[in-house]
């Protein structure tokens, strides 16, 4: 095999056991790698059932055969588990040196079990050791990385937890490089509950491709179109920040718990006030257009600020100073947390106190409070214990009604698009195969210049088609997939660098069905998880968006239409392949090459033809 290693690597933290396995061509070739790797690995070798935060759960770092290579924004890797926040598939793209070294180092994946039984990490490079990190345990996941570093210097590739992962925060994540966090759905507690609490890579050889020369013009070609767009001087400003505005221009701006789209101080946490704080640039390897903006916060310290962040850290919870917001940021990133949960359960806890549904007093905007509250989580104290569990459990718990209002599909708290007038992307955070994130289709965009409010089966359809380039092909080549986004790379470079890169003569279709199967076997993972309490209410979005009109900005009045939301999700199932429940069809199971888990799946559910 050319483009890929052919190895995965095998660590059994329990039994302090490392093997290598060599996969074999088909494995590489139906499921390309990263997130395709990671859902074949779970569906095969993980115990339908278990707790996620047992050792029997697998932590699964997977690159895939673009990753390391001269290709825009190849730095990237997937972290794949069982989710301990919505018990059913998770998984997070981090960039970094590990991606790089990981595949130089002459693995595309490593496979994690077991617990250590005392705190642990992992050094990966010409040797594979298990060592000791008691010394390392309660550091932040910037003290840990400096430490590390004092060890393997500047060239290592490091993910790590901080203490949230520790305290198993249900959205705890994985970081690396002082602000890469990926893994939203709990990678972090999976790595807690492992003892594990950190990866070491270190790079050794070149990765062997099928033609060095076709790839490195396409790699030449790809970074000279980036460089030449008209857009990109504006991108190298903004970056993600840029969002701000224009959500807030569109009525999407989450605004206190994704009550309204409109937040009346969306200038004071803008990509521009950003511009005036900005000191620095930070990337992931191979990358020319970095999107890490560096600030300084409110007490002096480094921070790198996305939109979703600032979104969730400040319209949703009205903190309205873009230095305050970015103290939060940095905390979420010291402690190892997902932001836009952590935004998400905020947001709900002070909509809770406000509704007397918990006796905490959280008045909407008190930085010193959430502060306060950031620290609590990620150590489980006080309250924090209770809101460590994330929005699903928190209502659950407190009741009230409050699930109408917890923010969150299949227990992943929502990204930072407010859907009371989005119909398409309220699809799409329904039907993201972690959970209400954005990743596998950010339609919005391309939905408010077709329409806001029709429910139309060209919408579902255009969702289907971001899904398998989004989740399907970039999260299994795996590469960044902002150069294509942002600022309008051609797809079309991508597939000629797996070509150039493996040699097999890849098309743009065969991608797509690779894309299907990925889907369809993660649905599959769902439903084996869920068994008898699988339905179609698991692909619904909270009620808050069908049932309380927005009050305030341009859109003030738009809601959710249940009947057209209905008519899109049973289109989207029939165009998938799966039946009224969402249930993939034995039959679209057998075409996309996976009877055997239609076999094991009518173990759990009955399926339809
Ligand atoms: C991603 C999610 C995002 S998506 C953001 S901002 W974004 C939040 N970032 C967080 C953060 O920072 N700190 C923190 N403590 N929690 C955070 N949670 C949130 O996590 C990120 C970039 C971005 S910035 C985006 S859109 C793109 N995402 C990609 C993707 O998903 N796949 C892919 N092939 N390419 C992508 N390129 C872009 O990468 P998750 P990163 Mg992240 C400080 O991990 O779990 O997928 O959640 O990866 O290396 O940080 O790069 O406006
Ligand atoms: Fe990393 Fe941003 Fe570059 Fe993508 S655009 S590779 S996320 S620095």
């Amino acid at each position: 095999m050319k483009g890929w290693t052919g190895r995965i690597l095998r660590v059994d933290l329990s039994r302090e056991e490392i093997k290598v396995w060599n996969y074999d061509a088909d494995l590489a070739i139906k499921f390309i790698g990263g997130r395709g790797f990671a859902i074949k690995i779970l569906w095969d070798e993980l115990e339908p059932g278990i707790d996620p935060l047992s050792p029997r759960n697998l932590l699964i770092i997977a690159a895939g055969p673009l990753t390391g290579l001269p290709m825009a924004s190849s730095g990237k890797l997937t972290v794949a588990f069982k989710s301990p926040l919505t018990l059913g598939y998770g998984d997070g793209n981090i960039g970094g040196l590990a991606a790089v070294n990981l595949r130089r180092a002459g693995y595309d994946a490593i496979i994690i079990r077991g617990k250590a039984k005392e705190p642990v990490y992992l050094y990966v490079g010409r040797e594979v050791r298990i060592e000791k990190a008691d010394y390392l345990w309660g550091l932040t996941t910037f003290e840990t990385e400096r430490k590390l570093r004092e060890i393997y210097g500047k060239k290592a590739g490091i993910l790590c937890i901080g203490p949230a992962g520790e305290s198993l925060v249900k959205y705890a994540t994985i970081i690396s490089q002082e602000g890469r966090s990926g893994g939203r759905p709990g990678a972090g507690a999976v790595m807690g509950s492992k003892n594990l609490k950190a990866l070491v890579i270190e790079g050794g050889e070149g990765i062997e491709v099928a033609d060095e020369i076709a790839l490195m013009k396409v790699g030449l070609i790809s970074f000279l179109e980036l460089r030449r767009n008209p857009k990109y001087n504006f991108w190298m400003k903004q970056g993600t920040m840029a969002t701000i505005r224009w959500s807030q221009g569109i009525c999407v701006l989450p605004t206190m718990n994704f009550r309204e789209g409109f937040f009346e101080f969306a200038d004071r946490i803008s990509g521009e006030v950003m511009e005036r704080m900005l000191i620095g640039k930070r990337a992931c390897p191979n990358c020319n257009m970095p999107c890490g903006n560096i600030v300084k916060d409110a007490e002096g310290k480094l921070v790198e600020l996305d939109y979703e962040n600032v979104a969730m850290l400040g319209s949703n919870i009205g903190i309205a100073d873009l230095s305050r917001v970015a103290v939060l940021n940095r905390l979420a990133d010291e402690y190892g947390i997902d932001t836009i949960s952590l935004g998400n359960v905020i947001g709900f806890a002070m909509e809770a106190s406000e509704r007397n549904l918990i006796r905490e007093r959280i008045e909407w905007g008190d930085f010193d409070r959430v502060r306060e509250l950031i620290r609590e989580i990620a150590f489980r104290e006080d309250l924090g214990a209770l809101l460590a569990e994330g929005t699903r459990k928190v209502s659950e718990r407190i009741k009230g009604g409050s699930e109408r209002w917890a923010m969150n599909i299949k227990g992943l708290e929502i990204s930072a698009y407010d859907c009371h007038a989005a119909p398409a992307m309220a699809l799409a955070y329904a039907t993201s195969p972690i959970g209400a994130h954005h990743k596998d289709a950010w339609i919005i965009g391309w939905e408010v210049n077709v329409g806001r409010m029709d429910y139309s089966e060209a919408k579902v359809r255009k969702l289907i088609e971001l899904q398998r380039i989004r989740g399907g092909i970039f999260e299994s080549l795996v590469a960044c997939r902002l150069p294509w986004i942002e600022l309008g790379l051609n797809l079309e470079r991508y597939i000629e660098a797996l070509r150039a890169a493996t040699g097999i003569n890849f098309s743009l279709s065969m991608l797509f069905e690779v894309a299907d199967r990925i889907y369809s076997l993660i649905r599959a993972f769902w439903i084996r998880e869920y068994g008898g309490m699988w339905g179609k209410y698991m692909d619904y979005p909270p009620a808050r968006w069908f049932e309380e009109p927005l009050s305030k900005g341009p859109l003030k009045g738009a809601k959710l239409d249940k009947k057209g939301f209905d008519y899109m999700l049973l289109k989207y199932y029939a165009l998938r392949g799966w039946d009224e429940r969402g249930v993939p069809r034995r039959s679209t199971l057998i075409k996309l090459d996976l009877a055997y888990v239609a076999e094991e799946l009518s173990n759990y559910i009955s399926l339809s033809p």
